[in-house]
């Protein structure tokens, strides 16, 4: 019997995940599982309107509970210039409402009890007396004259309108334009929906009061940028700060803000001297926390007859809540909007874009986006769907005309960006024949004859993941570099410490095969550590599929410079000379002769006990990458549905996925970020809806009303994959993790659009549910 040998971790090799071990054992340490001696417990008084004035706040009868230790509010934190806190993209937000409250759950007081139960029941027992004012809901109502201003405190700010920001060239598009036989428009809306990680966000807060030092464990998606601003607002020593970001239970974009609670607890540690815990409850996380989306866009294509694209226009309105909180690159104030352009060689493009104040929660741009790339990912593809539609053309051949071809790569867009490398005929080739496309329009054509509706929807996306480079793209003005701290130990084992933080994506797998590939150690040797910002380099975390284009490439980078010495240390064993030295796969030996050869293992030991003369000691070393471009993963979705016509449901009856992120470390983890981002895709598109009454009451604050796919509901997907490694990154590799949500929602609409634009139907919005497709054909006389 043949004894499969173990895989020892490669680039390329699907090993098993290692923190998985812990995971199911239930052996995780997640923020709850944090509990520390003395330890208090904080509940937040959240405000039920959705726009009121604060007349008074009365905190008498919650002080009284038994238990309780203290009650805070905004009142007492203004003492401490702490009432209001800087946002990522340069706004103030409230930590608890002193003023007005400009949102429904918005944080108006917070109780520290010694139990949580007593502080929730305390913090219901706070009574605040309101004048409740007009709420205004969604950014066209807040952009009209005489709308009530929402943020009245902010000097010079006379209306609910935060900024204004163009892309590309007006006037060769405008050009273009008056040039085309026909330009097709779409106007449609990105709801809001809500990342909904499984772990809520919390912390706990440990300020010594002897020290001074605060550790604080936190569901931060970025910890060392946590840490920095933290010592900026709150006027701390950084080197007194530590943030400890345990294990994530999903962040999905959710965990990169800070919240009030955050900073409300560490202000009650150092005021009390006691630890302090904070955990949202689910309602909490929904009404209150970074949501996604909320975007109307108005997108214009400009086509000759035969289907080429001249030039692109978009207008967009995004819904921003109520404090102008989106991780945002300064350089880029609609978020990476401007990649609008996507798959396409258009000539020219012109994009506008504006954001308003609303009187709901604060965010914007979080659930696996770079920063807007969804929308405008979703804006196109659905565009394009359009077009076709319009213009009778299949809606492969139209895209087929328009890609930007394999041999135009480094391509330069027409708002600016350099794509680095891509095939995109090829990932639509590889999933047409996996769906057996032809065929299947061939049974669409028979159905159609019966009235059946079916359709086949498309999308052939790009995406931009792995911001920096640090010169354009920062968050809070901290440029986006990254990562890698290597120390490998006498034994020949390691400890690899990133500034980046994985909450479920596997980087304790993934990063130790870098090192693997680059310097033979077996990745289950190798420790891969996170989160700690005293123990781990500084970096600028986990979001925007960052890791593995700027933490990867730090990690290989830094192996590649410990293997330059390990070559020094292998000449020496070898009695040869260092440039002689060649290495394969962690063996080192004198070029010509593999035969005569010294492990990896054989060199760590010799780095601290047998080294040649002149040569510092050890095996370690740390890289900052600033990496030189963005990477551009790419791919193909391909969905099939049926629509039944009494009652307007849709089946998804196949999802054929083609992605490419340049070379796969593992594919197995690779696979299930796409299985993941295809059931977001899934639910954003047909199910997830967080919307508001028109007095700001939030509709979607638990999941009977803000429906999440489960495996009953969810497809099965059929994956496939192209190779076209990144140009500029060390191993090739492009960001995955996102891809999948923001390639998929469109191809899941356009499948709808698809089976009923026969009967006029051009456009549903999102979630696409069977109450909203019933009426459309019911319009069109098409219902049963
Ligand atoms: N990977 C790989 N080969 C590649 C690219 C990636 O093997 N060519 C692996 C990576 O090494 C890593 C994983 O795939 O283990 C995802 O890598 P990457 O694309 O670099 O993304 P990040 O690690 O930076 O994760 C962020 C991304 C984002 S922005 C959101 S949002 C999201 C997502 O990942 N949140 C997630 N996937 C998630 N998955 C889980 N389980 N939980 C979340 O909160
Ligand atoms: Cu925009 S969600 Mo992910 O980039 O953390």
């Amino acid at each position: 019997m043949a004894v499969e040998t173990p895989l020892k971790g490669n680039i390329g090799d699907s090993i098993k995940r290692k923190e998985d071990d812990r995971f199911i054992r239930g052996k995780g340490n997640y923020l709850d599982d944090v509990n520390l001696p003395g330890m208090l417990h904080m509940a937040i008084n959240r405000s039920p309107f959705a726009h009121a004035r604060i007349k008074s706040i009365n905190t008498a009868a919650a002080q009284a509970v038994p238990g309780v230790v203290a009650v805070v509010t905004g009142e007492l934190l203004a003492q401490h210039k702490l009432a209001w806190m800087p946002t990522l993209s340069g706004d103030t937000q409230a930590v608890l409402a002193t003023d007005k409250v400009r949102f429904q759950g918005q944080e108006v007081a917070c109780v520290i009890a010694n139990d949580p139960y007593v502080a929730r029941d305390a913090a219901a027992l706070i009574e605040v007396d309101y004048d409740v004012l007009q709420a205004v809901v969604n950014p066209q109502q807040a952009l009209k004259p005489g709308a009530p201003l929402i943020r009245d405190e902010k000097e010079g700010q006379k209306d609910n309108h935060i900024y204004h920001w163009e892309a590309g060239d007006k006037a060769k598009t405008d050009e273009a334009f008056s040039k085309a036989d026909r330009v097709v428009k779409l106007d449609t809306f990105y709801p809001r929906c809500h990342p909904s990680p499984l772990e809520t966000c919390g912390i706990v807060a440990d300020v010594n009061p002897a020290t001074g030092h605060a550790t604080l464990w936190m569901t931060s998606q970025a910890p060392h940028a946590h840490r920095t601003l933290f010592a900026i607002v709150a006027g701390l020593p950084e080197q007194n700060i530590r943030i400890i970001s345990p294990d994530i239970g999903g962040g999905f974009g959710n965990k990169v803000p800070i919240y009030p609670g955050y900073v409300v607890a560490t202000a009650a540690s150092l005021l009390i001297g006691k630890p302090v815990k904070w955990v949202e409850d689910r309602s909490e996380n929904l009404i209150s926390t970074g949501f996604a989306r909320d975007y109307y866009m108005s997108g214009e294509l400009a086509l000759r007859n035969d289907g080429r694209m001249l030039g692109l226009r978009v207008k967009m309105l995004s819904d921003n809540g109520a404090f102008y909180a989106d991780a945002q690159p300064t350089k880029f104030r609609a978020g990476l909007f401007h990649i609008v352009t996507g798959s396409y060689d258009l000539p020219a493009a012109h994009v506008e874009t504006d954001g308003a104040y609303t009187n709901k929660a604060p965010g914007g741009v979080a659930y696996r986006c770079s920063f807007r790339v969804t929308e405008a990912s979703y804006l196109i593809e659905r565009l394009v769907e359009s077009a076709a539609l319009e213009m009778k053309m299949d809606p492969t051949e139209i895209r087929l005309k328009n890609f930007i071809q394999p041999e135009q790569f480094p391509y330069m867009s027409a708002t600016g960006f350099e794509y680095d490398s891509g095939n995109y005929p090829k990932a639509m080739q590889v999933a047409l024949d996996k769906l057996g496309y032809k065929e299947l329009r061939k049974e669409q054509a028979e159905k159609r004859k019966k009235g059946e509706l079916m359709g086949i929807g498309v999308a052939s996306f790009t995406e931009v993941v792995g911001a920096g480079p640090g010169k354009h793209y920062d968050i809070a003005g901290l440029r986006m570099f990254d990562s890698a701290e290597l120390r490998v130990h006498p034994t020949g084992k390691a400890i690899l410490k990133l500034g980046v933080k994985s909450q479920g994506q596997g980087h304790e797998t993934t990063f130790a095969q870098i090192v693997t590939e680059e310097l033979g150690i077996p990745a289950a040797d190798i420790e891969v550590q996170e989160g700690d910002t005293d123990n781990t380099p500084y970096g600028l975390g986990t979001y925007a599929s960052r890791s593995t284009p700027v933490g990867g490439a730090a990690t290989a980078m830094v192996s590649r410079k410990l293997r330059d010495k390990a070559k020094i240390i292998a000449a020496h064993l070898l009695e040869a000379s260092a440039a002689d030295i060649e290495f394969d796969h962690g063996k080192f030996f004198v070029r010509g002769s593999p035969s005569k050869s010294k492990t990896i293992q054989d060199v760590a030991f010799a780095a601290y006990t047998n080294l040649p003369d002149g040569l510092e000691a050890g095996l370690e070393g740390v890289t900052y990458y600033d990496p030189p471009n963005m990477t551009y993963p790419f791919g193909t979705y391909l969905v099939v549905v049926d629509i039944d016509r009494g009652t307007g449901q849709v089946k998804v009856r196949r999802m054929v996925a083609v992605d490419d992120c340049g070379v796969r470390i593992n594919p197995m983890v690779v696979e299930g970020q796409i299985h993941g981002g295809l059931t977001e895709g899934f639910g954003i598109a047909f199910m997830e809806l967080i919307t508001f009454d028109e007095e700001g009451n939030c509709i979607g604050s638990n999941f009977t009303d803000y429906l999440l796919p489960t495996s009953w509901e969810t497809p099965k997907f059929e994956m496939g994959e192209t190779v076209t490694p990144s140009p500029h990154h060390p191993i090739g590799a492009k960001g995955v993790g996102e891809s999948a949500t923001v390639g998929s929602p469109a191809a899941y609409v356009n499948a709808v659009i698809d089976a009923v634009g026969h009967l006029g139907i051009r456009n549903i919005d999102m979630p696409v549910t069977s109450d909203k497709v019933w009426a459309a054909l019911n319009e069109k006389g098409a219902a049963e």
